[in-house]
């Protein structure tokens, strides 16, 4: 998978792509990614990249001529790349969208700043537009750059067998169980003495009923009837009928 962005702060990605887990799957080959300056596609001694909106009105747009430059000057994967727009008016980013894009070979990502990007670039280049929520950036970088870590993840190889049981129960569409580590008393507080019982049966059942309880009290609009087992159900009941 090879990750290319477009964006007038390359700096921002520098580090992003070089720590953490992205950061190995670039150094293992499993992962590519390419950084494109749309400033470096400007005109002029003044190397503009925006300009005032037809119109008028407050604030600038990125003019469409250094984007239209900058994209193909991109390596393209052909029908197997994807040009995807950052902004607000895109559709929700969730794991179901990251599970989808992790089967394309290339993305490529267009950060916009300003208020955005001239319509004629998104009509004529951009196959996708999404949003990573519903609140105001300050450019698309910061949402890219949420992308491509959940996109990464999902792609084989990148956790290397450390792929948890974390987001396995996210994917069910439950919220995550509590977590503990030493030491068993943390400021007067102990850890739930189930987990240290070493009944792994009663251990996952206790977890089991935890994701759920969170759930119903945090995300209650995540509670999927179909994914839901027996079990499920069963504790679920109990749950709602007493503590
Ligand atoms: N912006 N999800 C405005 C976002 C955003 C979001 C990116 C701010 C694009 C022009 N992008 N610029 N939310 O707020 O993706």
């Amino acid at each position: 998978m090879k990750f290319d962005v477009l964006t007038i702060f390359p700096e921002m990605f520098s580090a992003f792509f070089r720590e953490g887990i992205l950061g190995r799957a670039v150094n293992s080959g499993i992962i590519d990614f390419g950084i494109t300056n749309i400033r470096d596609f400007a005109m002029g001694k003044h190397k503009a990249v925006d300009d005032r909106p037809y119109g008028g009105g407050d604030g600038m747009v990125m003019k469409p001529g250094p984007i239209y430059r900058a994209l193909k000057s991109v390596d393209r994967a052909d029908d197997r790349s994807l040009v995807i727009l950052l902004s607000p008016q895109g559709v929700r980013f969730d794991q179901a969208t990251a599970w989808e894009l992790s089967g394309w070979e290339q993305l490529i990502l267009v950060c916009g700043r300003y208020e955005g990007i001239d319509e004629r670039i998104r009509l004529a280049y951009i196959d996708r537009e999404i949003s990573i929520g519903d609140y105001i950036l300050s450019g698309g970088e910061v949402a890219a750059m949420t992308l491509v870590d959940a996109v990464g993840r999902l792609i084989p190889g990148v956790l290397g067998g450390k792929r948890s049981n974390l987001e396995d129960s996210f994917e069910e569409g439950l919220l995550e169980y509590p977590q503990f580590t030493r030491p068993r008393v943390f400021q007067g507080k102990v850890v739930p003495s189930v987990l240290l019982s070493g009944d792994h049966g009663k251990i996952r059942l206790w977890r089991r009923r935890e994701s759920l309880r969170r759930t119903l009290e945090r995300r209650p609009d995540l509670l999927k009837k179909d994914l839901l087992s027996n079990e499920d159900e069963a504790i679920l009941a109990n749950l709602q009928g007493g503590p």
